[in-house]
C-alpha cells in the first residue's frame, strides 16, 4: 500500500509543495505548487516575506488534496521569527544576507573565544548565524519565544511551539555535547533560556492542522505535521543516494554545503581553522561540511543578465574551457545581494584584476569562471574534511538544483579526481518524505536503507573524472 505525504520544501530563492509516495519498493515525487521567493530590501534591512510563504504552503495544501497523511517542513536555516507574549509575529524575519551582523559578528566571536565557541558548538564562523543575529536584533527585550523558519510555518498550521533539532544545531546555540542551548552563549546575548521552545526530533509529530488552517486548505480529515530534519540541507544528506560511508556531498542550491557523514564531531583546533561545521543529522549523524557560496553567483550574475537562459550561459561557458580566472566563491565580497553595491558580474572581475588574473567580461567567460571556481572550492572542502576526519571517500554525490548542471559536474569530478553522481535534483524534499514516512510508520529503516531507496528509484547521472585535475 503507498503512502501519500506533503513536502514543503522552502529555499531562499523559491518555495515548493511535493507530494511524494513511498512504497517498499517505490518513491515518486510531484511538485503541486511553486512559488518565488526573495529577500525584499525596506529601508535599510533584508526581510523575508514570511506571509507570503505561508500563502504558498497553504495553496499548496490545497492543491495536494486529501489523502495525505501527513506534512513536513525544511527550509534554509538560521533565520528566524520572534513572536511576543500573545504568540504574535514581531516584524518580518531579516535574511540572514542583511549586513546587520558585520561589525558585530567578530567582536562577540572575540569577545567569547573563537576556540571556546567551537569547542561548544562545532560549528564554522558565519557572520550570519543566528547567535550574530540576536547580538544585533533590536527586537529581541520584546519577544517571548523565537522560532526557526520552519517551526514558525508549522506555529502557525498545528500551533505546536518547538524547535526542531537539525535546524537548532546551525544556530550556535546549542552545546554540542549537551545536545540543549548553552545558557552560557544565550546569556552573551540577553536571550532568556525560555527563548527557544522544547527541541523536537524529526520524526516526531508536531500536531494536527487546525480547524482554521483545515478550512483554508478545503480539506476535512485530521492532518498531522511531522518533523522532519527541517533545515533543508539535513533532509537533502537524508536524500543522498549512496551506498556505504565513504562518500562525500556537496549539496548544491543557492548555497552549496559540502561534506562527509560522520558518526561523531571533529571539534580540533585544524577543523575551526579549516572553518568546518559539525552540523546535525538524522539518527545521531553529524553533517562535518563546510559552506561554499555556491549558485547563488551565478543567480546574482543572471539578475543582472535577464533574459539570457541558463542552458545558452553554460553552453557558452562550455566553449570558454581554459580560460583559467578562479574566485574564492567565499570571499566576503560575494555574500550581498545586488541591491547592496556592486552587481555580481562586476565584483567577480574586480576581484580577477585584484588578484592579477585575467578579466571575465561576457556572460560566457564568467559562468566558465563560476563553474570552475566552484568545482575548485569543492575540492578543497573534500580534501580538507578527509584530512580532517580522516574518513576517506570514493565518490562524490552532488544532490540538489546544481545536480542538472552538467558543466559544474564535470569540472567538480575533474577538480577532485573522483567519479561524480549526480542527483536526485529534489534531494531535500525526498529526505522530507522518507523522515515524515518513517515518522508515521509507513516506511521502517535506518539510513542507509532510506538511501538505497532513493538509490533505487531516482534518475542519477554519473561522471567519470577526465583527468587528475587542473584546477588548484
Ligand atoms: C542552504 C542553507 C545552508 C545554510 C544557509 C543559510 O539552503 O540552509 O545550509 O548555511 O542555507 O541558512
Amino acid at each position: 500500500m503507498s503512502t501519500a505525504v506533503a513536502a514543503v520544501d522552502l529555499g531562499a530563492s523559491s518555495g515548493r509543495v511535493m507530494v511524494g509516495r513511498v512504497e517498499p519498493d517505490r518513491l515518486t515525487l510531484a511538485e503541486v505548487t511553486r512559488f518565488r521567493n526573495g529577500a525584499i530590501r525596506v529601508h535599510d534591512t533584508l526581510h523575508w516575506d514570511v506571509l507570503r510563504l505561508y500563502r504558498g504552503v497553504l495553496d499548496g495544501l490545497r492543491a495536494a488534496g486529501p489523502g495525505m497523511a501527513s506534512v513536513g517542513i525544511d527550509s534554509w536555516a538560521v533565520d528566524y521569527g520572534l513572536l511576543d507574549e500573545t504568540g504574535a509575529l514581531i516584524g518580518n524575519p531579516v535574511s540572514h544576507r542583511d549586513d546587520r551582523t558585520r561589525e558585530i559578528a567578530p567582536r562577540l566571536r572575540d569577545a567569547i573565544g573563537a576556540d571556546t565557541l567551537y569547542e561548544t558548538t562545532g560549528l564554522q564562523y558565519l557572520p550570519f548565524n543566528t547567535l550574530y543575529q540576536l547580538a544585533a536584533e533590536p527586537r529581541l527585550a520584546r519577544a517571548s519565544t523565537l522560532l526557526l523558519i520552519p517551526d514558525l510555518l508549522t506555529y502557525w498550521l498545528t500551533g505546536d511551539l518547538g524547535t526542531e533539532y537539525t535546524n537548532a544545531s546551525t544556530t550556535q546555540l546549542l552545546d554540542i555535547h549537551t545536545g540543549q542551548f548553552s545558557p552560557t552563549l544565550l546569556a552573551h546575548v540577553s536571550a532568556r533560556p525560555s527563548l527557544f521552545p522544547p527541541l523536537r526530533q524529526p520524526g516526531s509529530g508536531r500536531g494536527d492542522l487546525l480547524p482554521h488552517v483545515l478550512a483554508a486548505t478545503g480539506l476535512s480529515d485530521r492532518l498531522p505535521v511531522t518533523a522532519v530534519a527541517s533545515h533543508d540541507t539535513a533532509s537533502a544528506v537524508v536524500g543522498v543516494p549512496a551506498a556505504g560511508e565513504r562518500f562525500g556531498y556537496v549539496s548544491c542550491g543557492t548555497w552549496s554545503l559540502v561534506g562527509i557523514e560522520l558518526t561523531a564531531p571533529v571539534l580540533s583546533a585544524e577543523s575551526r581553522a579549516a572553518n568546518f561545521a559539525n552540523e546535525g543529522g538524522v539518527d545521531g549523524t553529524v553533517r562535518y561540511l563546510r559552506n561554499v557560496m555556491g549558485l547563488w553567483l551565478l543567480q546574482e550574475c543572471r539578475r543582472v543578465w535577464a533574459g539570457v537562459p541558463l542552458d545558452a550561459l553554460l553552453a557558452e561557458a562550455a566553449a570558454h574551457a581554459g580560460f583559467g580566472a578562479v574566485v574564492d566563491p567565499d570571499d566576503a565580497v560575494f555574500l550581498p545581494p545586488n541591491e547592496a553595491g556592486a552587481d555580481m558580474p562586476t565584483r567577480i572581475a574586480d576581484y580577477c584584476a585584484r588578484t592579477g588574473q585575467p578579466v571575465p567580461r561576457t556572460p560566457g567567460e564568467i559562468t566558465r569562471c563560476v563553474v570552475d571556481s566552484l568545482a575548485a572550492a569543492y575540492r578543497r572542502a573534500l580534501d580538507d574534511a578527509r584530512r580532517l576526519s580522516g574518513r576517506d571517500i570514493d565518490v562524490v554525490h552532488i544532490v540538489g538544483g546544481g545536480s542538472r548542471n552538467a558543466l559544474l559536474c564535470q569540472a567538480t569530478a575533474d577538480a577532485c579526481g573522483l567519479p561524480v553522481v549526480a542527483g536526485p535534483v529534489e534531494a531535500a524534499a525526498l529526505g522530507n518524505v522518507l523522515v515524515q514516512a518513517r515518522g508515521i510508520g509507513a516506511l521502517p529503516g535506518d539510513l542507509p536503507v532510506l538511501r538505497d531507496l532513493v538509490r533505487r528509484t531516482q534518475p542519477l547521472r554519473r561522471y567519470r573524472p577526465r583527468n587528475a585535475s587542473a584546477v588548484a
